[in-house]
């Protein structure tokens, strides 16, 4: 059957709007259709193929996801091989790096080059190369082994940060991009808390997780891990050469493709080596895995002339942070009992230094890891410790176990309460179930206090511990009637202490809905769903009289927390403990204005006339950046904490402005928040 030209063209049409909306949603982060839109244009495309089936392109946004599996990967010889780089932890290093280009850059060309870097981060993910044909993505293949990877190609297609198509007029008939796909890390997160949840083994990091998801044979299941992507080389066979690296990345961009934006171009080994040393910490504050810095030279002519060792491109260098991977022996297993009472095995092991910390516990995540991992006292472990992530054992290296180890068993009950656990047949976690088990107490008001939830300054751990042994606070709530008198009966309390914590739990008040939220520890709760919840039910009365359907309505909160959030609020000492903190001023509404959800803006004159004091390190903005900012929208900038400051923003290693603004319960803002603000 002759399909009608006008359907032809309508299909042509609706390819070209989607895969503009995606670009603007995926890419760009600005969108120009509303969803709703997006479905309906997305739906008739849809209905227009199925009825003209030789209307699909494998360009159509339509074939992102593919409904036949592949029963395997056929493999797919590399064009040009993909090279790993070589690798340089300090100074030194790089400096004879350069020695040594430069000097073979000196004896091809007859006298020292000149020459720029361009400094990229490097992603901790997979690498991947695309081709696209006359503009359209035809093969996607993995790395492999360099020389030969699999060809995954409908698995790609669900990347929505990968374009089907190039967002140019005339592209050149054959490109190449590479680059790297990488699991952000909150979905990361989530697909492990998915994952623990149905009773599956955990994915060890985002990285081999992305690997994992990139090879999965049904390509849904790869378009429900939202994989991400960005591209770093770009080959056009065929076609006049690239000036530099740095027009690469331009035109990377212009083909529709979202690069890196850290990207930086450095004209020696010192601007190089400030890159290297101001991301070290930065790192932790991006939402994807980084394990170093990727150093080119920016010329590609003089990349050509240098060309290749047996292993390595000559003309780039991979700048790594310390080793986040390191072996040590294990002393003892113990069982740690958190707040949701999930009993978790930990290794207890000879210190050792990893990622520029001295580590000594590490998580075995429950009774199916330690079974699977088979760890027993004695063995020599891998542990990792990336980010903020905790510590945790990778392997065992069963080679070097000494003889007369035994199994690791779970104990059968509660190592702190000593009522008997319980392991719920679908779970992979034990708990203990006594809400009045002390650990549990503990574990809630750590949580409570923590840096995402009311960040109360001051109350660690260890003030925790005794605040539960005796017996002055034995709920959350109870922590807003303490007195600096009660505190002084703890050991090691001095006058100075005790009114800083008071001080610094009176500020928490002015915490906003959803960080309270994520504070009450809800299981599944985390920071995310927190907002989304905090949005959706803009005060805790509407989000207590939600319905489980009324929860599980919300864009991204699933059955299963739709379930714990409404369990949670039937529970009779919950209702009694939001009451409380309710009546002691802890906030448990959205302000106004920003109720409606989506969309809601803030009012600008909301900071007009209001005092600010920063202190500290930043993650992303200096000084003089945030105050411009702040400026910008009405603000001051002062620089010494008094009564009259609405704000404090507070950033690593504050100062003694910080302690100040607690004495005086002025609230603090991360730098996050100061942009959430502004907005
Ligand atoms: C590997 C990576 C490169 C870059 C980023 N992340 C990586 N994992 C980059 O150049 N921006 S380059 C590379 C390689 O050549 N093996």
């Amino acid at each position: 059957m002759a399909v009608p030209s006008d359907a032809a063209q309508r299909a042509e049409q609706l390819r070209r709007q989607l895969q503009q909306a995606g670009y603007a949603y995926y890419v760009l982060d600005d969108p120009i259709f509303p969803d709703g839109v997006y479905d309906a244009l997305y739906r008739e495309l849809q209905a227009l193929e199925t009825a003209h089936p030789e209307l699909i392109r494998p360009d159509s946004p339509t074939q992102r996801v593919g409904d036949r599996p592949a029963n395997q990967f056929p493999s797919h010889r590399h064009a040009i091989p993909l090279y790993s780089l070589e690798n340089a932890f300090d100074q030194g290093e790089l400096q004879q790096w350069q020695e040594r280009w430069q000097r073979q850059g000196e004896k091809l060309l007859g006298e020292l080059p000149t020459f720029d870097y361009v400094c990229e981060l490097k992603i901790d993910g997979s690498a991947l190369a695309l081709t696209y044909e006359e503009g359209v993505l035809t093969r996607g293949v993995t790395r492999g082994d360099g020389t030969t990877g699999e060809e995954i190609t409908q698995n790609i297609r669900t990347i929505r940060t990968i374009p089907l198509r190039l967002a140019v007029e005339n592209p050149p008939p054959l490109v190449e991009v590479r680059g790297e796909a990488f699991l952000p890390l909150g979905e990361f997160e989530r697909i492990n808390q998915e994952r623990a949840a149905g009773g599956e083994p955990l994915f060890a990091n985002p990285r081999n997780a992305a690997a994992g998801t990139l090879r999965q044979l049904d390509p849904q299941v790869v378009d429900r891990r939202r994989l991400e992507f960005f591209p770093y080389t770009l080959h056009l066979p065929n076609h006049p050469p690239l000036k530099t690296q740095w027009e690469s990345l331009e035109l990377l961009q212009q083909f529709g493709f979202r690069i890196n934006p850290h990207c930086q171009r450095c004209p020696d080994l010192a601007a190089v080596w400030a890159y290297f040393e101001a991301w070290e910490q930065k790192r932790h504050h991006l939402p994807y895995m980084t394990d170093g810095v990727v150093l080119k030279l920016n010329p590609i002519p003089l990349q050509t002339e240098l060309g290749f060792t047996q292993k390595f491109p000559r003309w780039a260098i991979a700048l790594k942070y310390p080793a986040e991977e390191v072996s040590t022996t294990v002393k003892a297993i113990t069982v740690n009992v958190g707040r949701t009472g999930a009993v978790t095995p930990m290794a207890i092991m000879e210190p050792v230094a990893v990622a520029g910390t001295t580590v000594q516990r590490a998580t075995l995540h429950n009774a199916d890891r330690i079974v699977e991992l088979d760890i027993r006292v004695g063995d020599t472990v891998i542990i990792r410790k990336a980010g903020e992530i905790i510590p945790e054992v990778v392997r065992v290296l069963p080679d070097l176990r000494p003889a007369g180890t035994v199994p690791f068993v779970m104990p059968s009950h509660c190592p702190e309460c000593a009522s008997p656990l319980v392991r719920p047949q679908t779970e992979a976690v034990t708990r203990c179930v006594n809400p009045q088990c002390p650990a549990i107490v503990r574990g809630a008001i750590e949580h409570w206090a923590s840096r995402d939830a009311l960040d109360i300054q001051g109350l660690g751990e260890k003030w925790v511990a005794q605040l539960v042994r005796s017996g002055l606070v034995a709920s959350l709530d109870q922590l807003y009637t303490l007195t600096p008198e009660q505190l002084l009966t703890l050991e090691r309390m001095g006058q100075k202490s005790a009114a800083n914590l008071v001080g610094a739990i009176a500020a928490s008040k002015a915490q906003p809905y959803a960080r309270v939220l994520y504070g009450l520890g809800i299981r599944h709760v985390g920071k995310v769903n927190a907002e989304m919840l905090t949005q959706a039910f803009p005060t805790v009365a509407q989000l207590a009289a939600a319905r489980v359907t009324d929860l599980e309505a919300i864009h991204g909160i699933g059955g299963e927390i739709a379930q714990a959030v409404y369990d949670w609020f039937r529970t009779p000492h919950h209702q009694a403990l939001i009451e409380n903190l309710q009546s002691l001023g802890l906030c448990f509404a959205q302000p106004e204005g920003k109720s409606s959800g989506q969309g809601a803006i803030a009012p600008l004159t909301k900071i007009v006339g209001q005092s600010f004091v920063i202190t500290g390190t930043l993650p992303t903005l200096s000084r003089k950046e945030a105050q411009t900012l702040i400026e910008q929208a009405g603000g001051k900038v002062a620089s010494a904490v008094s009564s009259k400051i609405n704000y404090l923003v507070v950033g690593d290693k504050p100062g003694s402005k910080l302690t100040k603004a607690q004495q005086l319960g002025i609230p603090q803002l991360e730098e996050r928040e100061l942009r959430q603000l502004l907005e």
